[in-house]
């Protein structure tokens, strides 16, 4: 975005910020030719890990910035074959005035000019960050850590089971303060759905927030790249330089960076949450992006070593594997359940001395078929109803706009948008389907707004952010989720394609039971 340009959500969505020009100065970057090695661009810290300042690098062999052996693990590591990610870090021992610095260096291409293949001329983008942790990396370390956690995500048998752990695991692993799981739904708004906190933090579980909070570029890039770490929130970016690469005049695609420079929107964004330190790792079913496990650091700066990161990185894709599955074991379960109801349903409507109205409220009932907050039936002559009540003539009124659009199975997650003549209100009956039958009888169930409150005020902490809203600061967890509420304002929780498909089902059974009773009407009248 062009420096004074106000931010608002059109624009969010359009800052690049896959080429910010800049990366974060926890570690240094250089970008050099292949085979060469020849130092092409660098950030502007270069000094403060290699001592060897950019004018001395930009143009001069590798080696000269990073000492022999060095640049000869860089090249080697480069030059063998597979995925250059699987052998990150490289551990590298520099020598600067004359003291020994161990430092983790982070290895990938950047496509430079691309040709047909997508290959084209590459950069080799080498980030420098100073080594933490033990050293050198052993497997027992962090791979132990992980295994434990994969055998208890094989043994868990439910999703809030899987979240759970890995929530869990994740904090364990990396020390955050705060690790959350957060889901979306099929617009993008999201959930957090798990949750492990230090003791004293507030819970942040159940909160919603709207689908521009991660703007559709950003998923787009953590579809690609799998995890992302803001170290410190207050740091003050490192220019590259030169600003554009020479191989193409252009910024250099930081889209596999480590050390990428974040969004200062996304930065203003966690200020105001009182976040000093996240990190975020992408959830993804089938390449797309379906949540991220969140991390938080509140008291200061908060950098785990690569190698932690790249583990906790293994335990998202692990995650998203066994998700994928519990999931559609989630939905076979259901589907079977939802089968053996239909089939009592239907069994029962066989007994034509019972009224249906009566079948249909006993035991299973419509509320097991479909969950919603409550159901109407009207048939033959009898009115019965399931869950909440509803204002005296609302279901008939209902009933009869559904009637009038035609179709067999009529589905609204938005009612108060599309009828708001019916006057229904929002806690009710935001959302509806209805299956119209003949002579004014119907099946309906109805769900309320799907908006839970959240009592931001309650919470010293949050209370802090709250007054600093007062003072026009737009972007915070609490405006957030009143953003959040805003976009889904009238809405109820959507009636999936499954649902639909499985009341039709029914519909097809009541017409049939329906008719049959009118023939044993007319039979016993003969
Ligand atoms: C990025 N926004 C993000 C990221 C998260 C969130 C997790 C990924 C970067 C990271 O790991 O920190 C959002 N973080 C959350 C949410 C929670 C959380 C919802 O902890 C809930 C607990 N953000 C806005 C608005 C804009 C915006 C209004 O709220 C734009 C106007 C932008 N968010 C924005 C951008 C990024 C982002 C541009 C990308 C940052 C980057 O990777 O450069």
């Amino acid at each position: 975005l062009a420096p004074g340009t106000p931010v608002d959500l059109d624009n969010c969505a359009r800052e690049p910020i896959h080429i910010p020009g800049s990366i974060q100065p926890r570690g240094v970057l250089l970008a050099v030719s292949e085979p060469e090695l020849v130092v092409q661009q660098v950030s502007e810290n270069l000094a403060t890990l290699t001592g060897v300042r950019p004018e001395q690098a930009l143009g001069r062999p590798l080696e000269e910035v990073l000492g022999v052996v060095p640049a000869d693990l860089v090249a080697r590591s480069a030059s063998a074959f597979g995925d250059l990610r699987e052998r990150n870090p490289v551990e590298l021992m520099l020598e600067v005035d004359g003291t020994p610095v161990p430092v983790d260096a982070i290895l990938h291409r950047a496509v430079i000019r691309p040709n047909d293949t997508g290959e084209g001329v590459t950069s080799l983008v080498v980030e420098l960050e100073p080594a933490r942790g033990p050293r050198p990396f052993s497997f027992p370390n962090t791979y132990q850590a992980v295994r434990g956690t994969i055998g208890e995500l094989n043994r868990a048998s439910s999703l809030e089971e899987l979240y759970d752990i890995t929530a869990r695991a994740v904090r364990t692993l990396t020390g955050f303060d705060r690790v959350m799981v957060y889901r979306y739904d099929a617009d993008y708004n999201g959930e957090v759905v798990a949750e492990a906190r230090a003791e004293h933090l507030n819970s942040f579980l159940g909160l919603h927030y709207p689908a521009s909070d991660i703007p559709a570029q950003a998923r787009a890039l953590y579809e690609k790249n799998w995890i992302r770490l803001i170290s410190d929130v207050d740091y003050v970016p490192s220019r590259l330089t030169p600003v554009d690469h020479p191989g193409n005049g252009l910024p250099l695609d930081l889209t596999f960076s480590t050390l990428r420079s974040v969004s200062p929107i996304h930065l203003e964004y966690l200020k105001n949450m009182g976040v000093r330190a996240s990190m975020s790792i992408s959830l993804l079913r089938d390449d797309t992006l379906w949540g991220l496990i969140a991390c938080h650091h509140y008291a200061g700066p908060h950098a785990p070593p690569y190698a932690t990161r790249a583990a906790a990185e293994f335990l998202g894709s692990t995650l998203s594997l066994r998700l994928v599955d519990r999931a559609k074991e989630e939905e076979t379960e259901r589907a079977l359940q939802v089968r053996s109801t239909l089939a009592w349903l239907t069994a029962a409507t066989l007994d034509e001395d019972r009224p249906l109205a009566d079948t249909l409220m006993g035991s299973p009932d419509l509320l097991d078929l479909l969950p919603a907050d409550s159901v109407v039936v009207r048939l033959q002559g009898h009115t019965a109803t399931r869950g909440a009540e509803l204002p005296s003539g609302l279901a008939e009124a209902v009933a009869a706009w559904a009637a009038g659009r035609g179709a067999d199975v009529v589905a609204t997650d938005a009612l108060p948008d599309q009828a708001p003549q019916l006057g229904a209100p929002l806690d009710l009956a935001c959302g509806a389907l209805v299956l119209p039958l003949p002579e004014g009888q119907f099946v309906l169930w109805v769900r309320g707004e799907r908006v839970r409150q959240i009592d931001w005020g309650g919470d010293p902490h949050n209370k802090a952010i709250a007054e600093r809203e007062g003072e026009e600061i737009r972007l915070s967890p609490r405006k957030s989720f009143d953003r959040w509420r805003e976009t889904v304002r009238g809405r109820s929780e959507p009636w999936t394609g499954q649902q639909v498909a499985e009341a039709n089902e029914l519909r097809t059974h009541l017409l049939e039971a329906l008719y049959a009773r009118s023939r044993s009407i007319v039979r016993a009248a003969e």
